[in-house]
């Protein structure tokens, strides 16, 4: 656990001070250490390195981890359940795991060290995002095999606040305990946060009168203009944070309150990079977008080399953390890309051109059907409550027209009544995909 988190929240962790010099020599450390560590103890790694020709000993620079090869969600689905584990059995402390949509689980596992590691990083993440020893945190994420709920609660209480362990669900539950315990800050998914809001709204609550000040909202992808939905809403300062249960679960990543402008990759813990998202191969300059690829510096049960994530985004320079790169905010995942008619496009760019046009809500949903050998999609949105026949028809050809300009797809907009569609309670389903299977 890091010292200063504890004894002093108005310092940052040694990590977050130092020079992009030291952070890197600590990087080039640790990376030649986890690969060893690796080749050693986990047989696909040296059974995969052995394959590419490459030996941990060829790592001099950091630069030199683009000749090892990538790990991927269907190695850890082939070493089901705990083939890629690094320790033994006895020394692995907590297991996770995440479903995905098709096939096996993939599980991952923590010694008590990794769990530690993980705590500091989410009290990190949290302490970057404004919440202080001494507040409450209200922790909305689900508890379970899915990282969110306890890796946001032991940050929480590493960081020294109140945690209220509500999990996702049971919105009522969520209100009443809101208003009874006066938490200062919530930490959920933020379109789990949206349905809270809303169900206040319809409960006669006035959201912007609760105690929340902070939101730290992630494990989805979501916009700037949701952040504005959600903080004008609520009256609270919402920040993100990312991560993933392959490479530890929340506080991979975390956003600084002061400079809102996107996730810091805690660069002590993770190596991150940037892989060309066609060829899959070429390593791409910092301001490129593409395929973020990660490597875990410090983890002992399960040590991860090079793990395609998927999620797409560009490395930034560091701001509020100068040292620390950041991350572009994830426009979506390589597999929630949707291929309309040859052009592509992610939910999060209906989001942000839906959240502009003020009749509409952050409700909706994308259908794609196929009548033929034409694909189409069907976006069925709310509109705003109070809204008008007339504002809603206007909305939706405003909505149809600037989804032509920006995305370059033609789509048909279904406005449906208020409240009908159904509301997310944790990581939220935007596609249904409702064309015949090939
Ligand atoms: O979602 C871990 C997490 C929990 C992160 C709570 C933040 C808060 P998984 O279930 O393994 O782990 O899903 C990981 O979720 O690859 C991204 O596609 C997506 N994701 C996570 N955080 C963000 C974010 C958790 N801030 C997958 N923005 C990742 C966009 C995110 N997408």
């Amino acid at each position: 656990m890091t010292e200063t988190t504890q004894k002093d929240p108005s310092r940052l962790d040694a990590a977050e001070l130092m020079s992009r010099d030291e952070l890197e020599a600590l990087q080039l450390a640790r990376l030649k250490d986890t690969v060893a560590y690796a080749y050693n103890r986990v047989p696909l790694y040296k059974r995969k390195f052995d394959e590419a020709g490459v030996h941990p000993q060829d790592l001099k620079e950091l630069s030199d981890l683009a000749q090892f090869p990538y790990t991927t969600k269907e190695d850890l689905r082939q070493e089901y359940p705990f083939g890629m584990f690094a320790v033994p059995q006895n020394e692995v402390v907590r297991i996770h795991a995440s479903s995905g949509t098709t096939g096996r689980p993939t599980v991952v596992g923590y010694t008590q060290n990794d769990l530690d590691v993980w705590a500091s990083l989410v009290a990190r993440s949290m302490r970057a995002s404004g919440v202080r020893p001494g507040m409450k945190v209200h922790v909305a994420y689900g508890y379970g095999l899915f990282t969110g709920g306890l890796g946001a609660h032991y940050g929480a209480e590493a960081l020294g606040t109140t945690v209220i362990p509500m999990s996702g669900g049971q919105t009522e539950k969520q209100i009443q305990l809101i208003q009874d315990f006066k938490p200062d800050a919530i930490m959920c998914t933020p379109t789990y946060l949206l349905t809270i809001m809303d169900a206040m709204v319809h409960r006669g609550i006035d959201p912007r009168a609760t105690s929340l000040k902070f939101a730290v909202c992630g494990a989805e992808p979501w916009t700037e203009e949701m952040r504005k939905e959600l903080e004008q809403g609520l009256g609270v300062d919402a920040c993100d944070i990312y991560g993933l249960s392959e490479v530890m679960g929340p506080g991979v990543a975390g956003e600084s309150v002061e400079t809102k402008d996107g996730n810091h990759i805690w660069e002590d813990h993770f190596r991150p990079e940037i892989i060309d998202p066609f060829d899959h191969t070429t390593v791409l300059p910092d301001g490129h977008k593409g395929e973020l690829v990660f490597t875990s510096l410090t983890k002992e049960a399960l040590p991860i080399i090079r793990y395609r994530t998927k999620d797409l985004s560009s490395l930034l320079p560091g701001t509020a953390r100068p040292s620390m790169r950041r991350m572009a905010r994830i426009t979506g995942r390589s597999d929630d890309m949707i291929i309309l008619r040859g052009v592509n496009m992610f939910p999060s760019q209906i989001e942000e051109i839906a959240l502009r046009i003020p009749a509409l809500s952050p409700h909706f949903q994308l259908e794609l059907t196929r009548s033929g050998r034409m694909d189409a999609m069907t976006i069925h949105i709310e509109p705003r409550e109070n809204t008008t026949p007339e504002d809603r028809a206007a909305a939706a050809l405003a909505l149809k027209s600037q989804i032509k300009i920006h995305v370059g797809s033609s789509c048909t907009i279904d406005v449906v009544e208020p409240g009908s569609l159904e509301r997310s309670n944790g990581k939220l389903r935007r596609i249904f995909d409702n064309r015949p299977k090939p």
